[in-house]
């Protein structure tokens, strides 16, 4: 997909790290839907993130498979976007290696995911871990992205990545394009359990969190046993963490406002505003459920999309590595 039309160009992962959350569709994937046709995405299944926590291999490939599936059945058109996963481009790593050679040490030890990732697998404290943030620079640099479509939660790596262009540009002239964030208001998604802190897939609590995958009864009784206030108000403040939180998955299913949401909700307590978010939450993910068990019926239709999407990636990524690799000095031959 050469960027014929001059469309801006996007690029964007999920980690296959475990099974996807409402965190990831409404603060990542929902939003990637309505940016297809208006720009040039790459979409990518970031397995080589992924190891940094230690995985089990068949399910790392298994989920590999699930969130190529996922992307399809979410409504992203492999047809119009690069969808692909990042082992199947080495090129990636490839500058990755680079990357870590213009990213200083103070700098890494300063992201917050890695200091949270760190204390939650406190005996793996591996390098990988630590540089993550460089490969994820890679990623975005390699495709010349003008936007990166995330959470909240990535907003600091992004910053980094901004960073590490500049200093590059700054040594050897203009060589990326320094990307910008593009966070919407799905942006951050809290547990269910712990309302203060991200939704996070890897949670070993699976009442903080609803996985795209559960059943209506799951999703209904994950909501039910929501932690909120004693308040009974159904209403945005300070404090009422909760609630808040309810709320904006409530209001990114349905397109509410808050002040639509608590009309709606106005003499009714959190009993019916619970069930509610279950029921919308349910219904909205139910199409997207029977379409991924569909499509992973059909591995041969995936692993077509795999092979011929990295091919136009790595086309692209090939671009940028080669100009790196010649800055910096490396022979070509
Ligand atoms: N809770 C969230 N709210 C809004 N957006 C979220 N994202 C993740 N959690 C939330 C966004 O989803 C995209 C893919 O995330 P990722 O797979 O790269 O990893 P992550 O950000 O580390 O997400 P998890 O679910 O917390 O994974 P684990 O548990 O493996 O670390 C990103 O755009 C992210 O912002």
């Amino acid at each position: 997909m050469e960027n014929t039309q001059n469309k801006k160009r996007i690029f964007s992962g999920v980690q296959p790290s475990g099974n996807l959350t409402i965190g990831n569709y409404l603060g990542a994937i929902k939003n990637w839907t309505t940016l297809q046709d208006d720009y040039e995405c790459l979409y990518c299944v970031v397995d080589q993130h992924a190891i940094t926590v230690r995985q089990t291999p068949a399910d790392l490939r298994r989920r590999t498979y699930e969130i190529m599936a996922i992307y399809i059945a979410c409504g992203l058109d492999p047809e119009k976007n690069i969808m692909y996963v990042q082992s199947h481009v080495p090129a990636h790593t490839q500058l990755s290696w680079v990357l870590n050679c213009y990213t200083m040490f103070g700098e890494l030890s300063r992201m917050t995911q890695f200091k949270d990732k760190s204390s939650k697998n406190a005996d793996n404290i591996n390098a990988g871990l630590f540089t993550y943030p460089t490969l994820m620079a890679s990623d975005i640099l390699l495709y010349q992205a003008d936007l990166v479509p995330v959470g909240e939660d990535q907003r600091q790596h992004i910053e980094l990545t901004r960073d590490i262009a500049a200093r590059f540009n700054s040594v050897y002239g203009d060589t990326f394009k320094i990307p910008e964030p593009y966070i919407t208001k799905g942006a951050k998604i809290n547990s269910l359990a712990e309302p203060t802190k991200k939704m996070s897939k890897s949670d070993p609590n699976a009442n903080a969190y609803v996985s795209l995958l559960d059943n209506k009864d799951e999703i209904i009784k994950k909501f039910r046993r929501a932690v909120t206030d004693s308040d009974a108000v159904v209403c945005r403040a300070e404090g009422k963490d909760g609630i808040n939180n309810l709320m904006t998955i409530y209001s990114c299913f349905t397109g509410k406002t808050d002040e639509e949401i608590v009309k709606e909700f106005e003499g009714k307590g959190y009993g019916d505003f619970k069930l509610a978010v279950g029921q919308v939450c349910a219904d909205s993910l139910a199409p997207i459920q029977e379409e991924f068990e569909r499509l992973m019926k059909d591995k041969a239709y995936l692993e077509q999309i795999f092979k011929a999407n990295s091919e136009k990636a790595a086309y692209l990524a090939r671009k940028t590595l080669s100009k790196v690799y010649r800055k910096v000095g490396f022979v070509q031959i």
